[in-house]
């Protein structure tokens, strides 16, 4: 690995023209203007997981090395903190590599101390961020890092049945339950809104946009998924946390929680025929693990460790995190996408007490992903590796590994019937303007199946997030990490029948009637019927944010849902559409 870090640096060495000899302590020439900017971090190189939790987790500091730089206990703390918001997405909270390379002592004690201040000041060009040169971290600062670095990395706590246990708890149990639905919400056309930044969901009437309802959730709360009967809310915070939300009581309300790991994104529950609410299941990035539950009362049943070989280079990674998981329509399955390994693991809950799990060897970095419009393919994007692993949920093999663009980010994409090509789905890029369609119908269209068929343009880099519905013929497609606000406070609106057309550009932000902030426009999600989508402008936690309702057929603003509760709204979820898996 550190031959690796060393090639980089030469490549960074020679872009900066600066000497860097490994180990080598030395004063760096001051770089030209012109080749700072080169190494600034470009859209999506920031969109990376902060492990923002795990600095509260009690660490132990590493003890004294002869001849390594030390740092003081408060230098130890703001440094461990830095580096699992700011570096651990990359480089794993073990450093021993994920994107980002490998930064065990092994590596940084050879590179020596000036020559890692000059990496995390200039970044380099094969993706990371330019932490001095932008102004993000100080000179101390950076020599704090820099001193951390050479020191053993502290290792974070398991999180077994007893932690997991201990934190489950059931607020309401289900012989005190209603057993059908008290409360007069339309709760098939609720939306879950995440608020991001104050640990909460709001629960909002899809027909009168009214917020109905604030519950408190984890940490940072990150997705909604809903029960197969569509009674259940399963919201998870970044701390790992799961509430379960009944919508069948009066009003609805958490009537249990219970904590999987220290960092976690993503949950889902068992929707196979026969199995629906049965089981519940929840991936950590931290301990890289997932846990399947009791789908009514989230009691933890079994922890499976994802700790393993990496598909390509078949070597041990021990920190392999947990992305996407969604639930088989075609068997009694989880499919959990495991990050670091690039494997797919097709987990069968028909017989707990012997696990069966399949494991598809798929491509690294599998991040997030969706359906095709049959529900049998699972389409889930590798993103460092700019490609989209094809699953057949059905036969449960990879059906293809395709080539997109930079950093395809699909949020569950876009399914449509393309004019020309047949059933396509749809991913957008963090790392460019383009929107791959890739075809989806082997039987009906061969020679389409499985190749990107058509490569649309759309504003810019930084997307997260396409949508379209079975009933519309628009496909929205966002860019919030664009570093240009116009187009961060933005949508691109494609019409369907008419894919060679340009696109019309919808100024959410502007529309919202708000005028601070940046104002980045996220996520469009659809109401039950597919007449409206819902977008969220999400500004900082002090600055207004809003949803804005726009009309699929007019694409003109419905109705800008302001309230000094709505802070930091980012995912929407309606009941219906996650339920059924309609994007
Ligand atoms: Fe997400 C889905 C991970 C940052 C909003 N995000 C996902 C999924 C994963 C993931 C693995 C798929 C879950 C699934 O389907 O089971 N997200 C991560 C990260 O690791 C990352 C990059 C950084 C981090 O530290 O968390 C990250 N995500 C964000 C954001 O900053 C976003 C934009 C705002 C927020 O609320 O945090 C964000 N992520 C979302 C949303 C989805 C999501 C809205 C679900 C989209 C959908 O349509 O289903």
């Amino acid at each position: 690995m550190a031959h690796l870090l060393r090639s980089t640096a030469v490549a960074l060495a020679t872009a900066l023209t600066i000497s860097l000899a490994a180990g080598a302590t030395h004063a760096a020439e001051k770089p030209k203007a012109s080749d700072i900017e080169k190494h600034k971090s470009k859209p999506g190189e920031r969109y990376e997981p902060t492990l923002d939790v795990l600095p509260e987790s009690t660490l132990q500091q590493p003890g004294v090395v002869p001849g390594v730089p030390t740092l003081t206990a408060k230098e130890f703390n703001h440094a461990k903190k830095v580096y699992f918001e700011r570096c651990a997405g990359c480089h794993g909270v073990l450093r021993n590599g994920a994107t980002g390379k490998a930064l065990t002592t092994k590596v940084t004690r050879e590179l020596g101390l000036d020559y890692l201040k000059d990496f995390i000041n200039y970044g380099s060009p094969g993706g990371m961020p330019n932490w001095g040169t932008s102004g993000d971290m100080s000179e101390n600062e950076i020599d704090i890092m820099a001193r951390y670095l050479l020191n053993e990395p502290p290792q974070p706590p398991e999180y077994g049945m007893k932690e997991v246990r201990n934190s489950w708890k059931v607020l309401v149990p289900v012989d005190k339950r209603p057993v059908r639905k008290m409360n007069d919400m339309d709760i098939d056309n609720l939306f879950s809104v995440t608020l991001r930044d104050t640990g909460e969901i709001a629960l909002i009437d899809g027909g009168t946009k009214e917020i109905k309802l604030i519950l408190k959730t984890g940490y940072a709360v990150h997705i909604s998924r809903m029960s197969a009967s569509g009674r259940y809310i399963f919201a998870i915070g970044r701390d790992a946390k799961i509430n379960l939300i009944d919508l069948y009581m009066n009003p609805p309300q958490t009537v249990a929680e219970i904590k999987v790991g220290l960092e976690a994104r993503s949950v889902e529950t068992s929707k196979m025929k026969g199995w629906e609410d049965r089981y519940a299941i929840a991936g950590a990035y931290w301990p890289p693990q997932f846990v399947i539950m009791d789908g009514d009362t989230l009691e933890p049943i079994k922890i499976v460790s994802t700790r393993g070989m990496t598909v390509d280079t078949q070597e041990f990674h021990p920190e392999p995190r947990v992305a996407a998981i969604v639930a088989s329509h075609f068997n009694p399955e989880f499919v959990v996408n495991v990050k670091e390994t690039g494997k797919v693991l097709m987990v069968n809950y028909e017989d707990i007490d012997n696990l069966k799990v399949t494991t598809i060897d798929a491509e690294r970095f599998l991040h997030d992903g969706g359906f095709d419009s049959t529900g049998r393919y699972f389409l889930v994007a590798a993103n460092a590796r700019n490609k989209v692993a094809v699953v057949d949920t059905k036969e449960n093999k990879l059906a293809a590994l395709v080539e997109t663009g930079p950093k395809p980010h699909p949020g569950r994409g876009a399914n449509f019937k393309h004019p020309k090509y047949g059933p396509v789905w749809g991913t957008s890029h963090l790392g460019d303007e383009t929107i791959a369609l890739i075809g989806t119908d082997p039987a009906g269209h061969p020679g389409n199946a499985w190749k990107v068929v058509q490569v649309l343009e759309g504003q810019g880099g930084g997307s997260l997030f396409i949508k379209t519905h079975p009933k519309s013929r628009n496909l929205w497609v966002d860019s919030p990490l664009n570093p240009e606000a116009e187009i961060a406070s933005s949508v691109a609106v494609f019409d369907i029948d008419n894919l060679d057309k340009p696109y019309e550009v919808i100024p959410v932000g502007e529309l919202s009637g708000i005028t601070e902030g940046v104002r980045r426009v996220v996520q469009g999600e659809y109401n039950k019927e597919g007449t409206e989508i819902w977008f969220s402008v999400w500004n900082s936690k002090s600055q207004q944010s809003a949803i804005v309702v726009i009309d699929d057929k007019t694409r003109k603003v419905i109705k800008v849902i302001k309230d000094k509760r709505l802070v930091t709204p980012t995912g929407k979820f309606n009941v219906f559409n996650t339920r059924n898996d309609v994007y």
